[in-house]
This record gives structure tokens, sequence and C-alpha cells, in this order.
């Protein structure tokens, strides 16, 4: 494990990019347990971290390209960092030591989701979150966001499996975060899910999965409706986006899974309001794109039946015309479906501080033992 001063450093550097979907910088990861990272670090840790074992080495072990030779979840002939079990970052085996420790997680400072701010100390006095509160037996990460974005907050955060608290910027900046690995309960609605922890809060900002949104930073994530929640039946969302200071906007799609092709991403001119791409089940966005505007309208609608966990699209706005993608030409008609507003309901407020996990879903998808603190 990394010192306390190594941790200090490494939070600041989180923390750094954390407070606002605008960064510079865009992580390598969009889903919080790092189960994307596909990122080169091969070692636990940046400082004083232990040498990854290659995945084609470990016959030993659970996971190894022998067993999983199609590059499933990231595994290859190398030693980089991945996390094939769904654990709650990513991991890799290390040389087995005199205590029995075989696998360890890694700290990865460039692979945090943008839009989640982290876990935090709950204390419980002062609440980690200071407004609206409830719990619920189905609690899922975006049932925690939809309750307090429609009441008007900034973050929400999930805290032992099924309780929710709502807050603003001045409550985070008091909280103390702890490691991501402490977030570890899963969602009592959604075992695939993770909601905090024991006196552990996952702070979200309120805008991941939102069904709209307007941006003019020069650098933007949008999340597919209800992410990390599957998009769900008759979506209709539209997302605006002018970066003030581009003249060009690139994009990227790092997460695409969409069922069919009637769950249909569609990206517009706002000026003109031609398409310049539509994308759906059965065409994939596959590559980097650029389109000639500094305004760009984008939708997307579901139908009833199949879906899947959606998308996340990285815009960047760029200053001038320099082509690092291809260039769009796209088309799209238009059959559009009547939106249907999902009632959340959460049991009101019934503590308004730490929460201690009660019983919850049994099983954790873990398959190794937790390794030993060095
Ligand atoms: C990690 O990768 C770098 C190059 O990407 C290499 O120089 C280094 O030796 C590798 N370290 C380990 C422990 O494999
Ligand atoms: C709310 O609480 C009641 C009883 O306390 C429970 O039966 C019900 O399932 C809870 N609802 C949710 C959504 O958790
Ligand atoms: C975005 O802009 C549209 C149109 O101007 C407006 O209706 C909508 O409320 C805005 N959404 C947000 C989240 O500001
Ligand atoms: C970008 O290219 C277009 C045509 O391809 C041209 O009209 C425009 O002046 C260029 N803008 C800049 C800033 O280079
Ligand atoms: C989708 O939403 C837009 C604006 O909120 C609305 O104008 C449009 O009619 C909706 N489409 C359908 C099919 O309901
Ligand atoms: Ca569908």
């Amino acid at each position: 494990m990394v010192s306390r001063v190594q941790l200090a450093v490494l939070l600041e550097v989180c923390l750094q990019g954390a407070f606002s979907l605008v960064r510079q910088d865009i992580s390598e990861c969009f889903r919080v347990n790092g189960a994307d990272y596909r990122g080169n670090q091969n070692q636990t840790s940046l400082v004083n971290g232990r040498p990854c074992l290659y995945w084609n080495q470990t016959p030993q072990h659970t996971y190894n390209t022998l067993k999983y030779p199609n590059g499933e979840w990231g595994l290859g002939n190398h030693n980089y960092c991945r996390n094939p079990d769904g654990d709650v970052q990513p991991w890799c085996y290390v040389s087995e030591n005199e205590e029995g420790i075989y696998w360890k997680y890694c700290n990865i400072p460039s692979c945090s989701m943008p839009g989640y701010m982290g876990c935090f100390l709950d204390s419980g006095n002062p609440p980690a979150l200071s407004g609206s509160s409830g719990t619920s037996t189905k609690l899922t990460v975006q049932v925690c966001l939809r309750f307090c974005r429609k009441k008007g907050y900034k973050y929400a955060g999930v805290e032992a499996g099924y309780a929710c608290f709502c807050g603003n910027a001045l409550d985070l900046s008091k909280k103390e975060r702890v490691s991501a690995v402490e977030c570890d309960q899963v969602c009592f609605g959604k075992s695939s899910e993770l909601c905090g922890g024991d006196g552990r809060i996952g702070i979200y900002d309120v805008s991941v999965g939102a069904c709209e949104g307007n941006s003019t930073a020069m650098n933007e994530v949008i999340y597919s409706p209800n992410f990390p929640d599957d998009y769900g039946a008759d979506s209709n969302c539209t997302w605006t986006l002018r970066p003030t200071e581009a003249v060009s906007m690139q994009l990227n799609v790092p997460l695409f899974e969409v069922r069919d092709r009637n769950d249909r991403l569609e990206i517009r001119d706002g000026h003109t309001n031609r398409a310049l791409a539509t994308f759906n089940g059965h065409q994939r966005p596959d590559r980097t794109l650029l389109f000639h505007t500094n305004f760009l309208v984008i939708h997307f609608q579901s139908d009833q039946i199949l879906h899947a966990q959606g998308f996340t699209l990285l815009f960047k706005g760029l200053r001038d015309n320099s082509s690092q993608g291809d260039d769009v030409r796209g088309s799209a008609g238009s059959s559009q479906l009547p939106p249907t507003v999902a009632a959340e309901r959460l049991n009101s407020s019934v503590s308004t501080g730490k929460v201690t996990t009660i019983a919850g879903p049994a099983s954790t998808c873990r398959r190794k033992p937790p390794p030993v603190s060095l």
C-alpha cells in the first residue's frame, strides 16, 4: 500500500480534476470500478509499486491468457493492470510473498470516471452531504442521482448499499477522501454496481446519466441516460455543446453498448440542424470523428424493448482545423417516441448520519480472497 504522504499526493492529483466534468486530460476510465481500463500501467502504484506479472504467465491463477485467449476484459500478453472480475478497481497478480499475497490493487491516477468525485469518509457528524436523503432496498447509483438531481442538488452520494444523500460543493470540500477500494458495497438494487461502503460514501456529480445538458466547455463527457444503469425504455434526451473557443469538434466513443436499430444516437450541427452522424445498435462509432462546427446537438432515443448500458461520448473542442479524426457526413431520419417519466421513490430520511451496512444482496463478484495489508 502507499504511504500516507504518497496517498495525499495521489488524492491531490485526483481531486484537482475531479471537481468538474471539464477536464483537460480526460480519464482513461468511464466505469467507476475501472473495468474499462485499457491503459499501460504495469505496477501496482507509480510510487514504490510492485511490478505486475504478465497475464500469460499466471496459469496457476484464475485469470490468464491460456484460459482467456481472446482479449477478454483487456487481458493479453502484457502485464498491465486490469479488472477482469468486476472488483472495485483494476488489479494485477504479483509474485507471491511469504504472507501469501499474490495480487494487489493498482492505484492508477489516470483511471477515474469523470463525474465520480470519489469515495469519502462519512463519520456521520456532520453528515457527508447535508441535503435531502433517503434509503431504498432497490438503490442503484442512478436512483440516487435522479433523486438528488430532481431536488436541485449538485452532488449525490451512495452509502452502505441502500442509502442516498444529496448536497452541494460546499459540503464536499469538507470531506475526507479515502481509497476507492473502501467503497466496496454492492448496491441493493443492482449487484453489478457499487454503492459506497460501511461509513464510506461514493459521491457523483448529478449530471452523470442526466437526460439533458448544455455545455460551453472545451472538453465534455456525455453519458447515456441513467448511466451506469441501462438507458431503459423510451428515452428522448437532448444535449447541446457550444465550446466557446472552438472551430471544430472531435468525438471519441470509448463505450457504446446499444442493443438495436431503434435505440439511436444522432448528432446534428446546431447552426444548420443538419444530421452529421447517426449511430445505433447496428451502426457503431468505431473511430475518432471530426465535426467542422462549434455547435452540436446530440439526441438519443430508445424504444420499449432491448436495452443496454449505453454510451460515453468524449467531445473535445479544437481551436483550429487540425484533423485528427475522420470527417463525418452522416444521414438520419427521425421517428421519435413519447417520453415516460420514471418516478423514483426513496424512503425518506431515516438517518442523517453515517450509515452502517445491513444485510444486503449476498454476493459481490469476488473471486480472489482479499489481500492482507502489507
Ligand atoms: C512497465 O512498462 C514500461 C514501458 O511501458 C517498461 O519500461 C517497464 O520495464 C515495465 N515494468 C514492468 C515491471 O514490467
Ligand atoms: C421502504 O420501507 C418499507 C418499510 O420500512 C419497505 O417495506 C419498503 O420496501 C421500502 N421501500 C424502498 C423503495 O426501499
Ligand atoms: C438546455 O437548453 C435547453 C434549450 O435551451 C433548455 O430547454 C434546457 O432546460 C437546458 N438544460 C439544462 C440542463 O440547462
Ligand atoms: C478550416 O477549414 C475551412 C474549410 O475546410 C476553412 O474555410 C476555414 O477557414 C478553416 N479555419 C481555420 C481556423 O483554419
Ligand atoms: C422528444 O423531446 C422533445 C423535446 O423535449 C420533443 O419536442 C419531442 O416531441 C420528443 N419526441 C418524442 C417522440 O416524444
Ligand atoms: Ca431497443
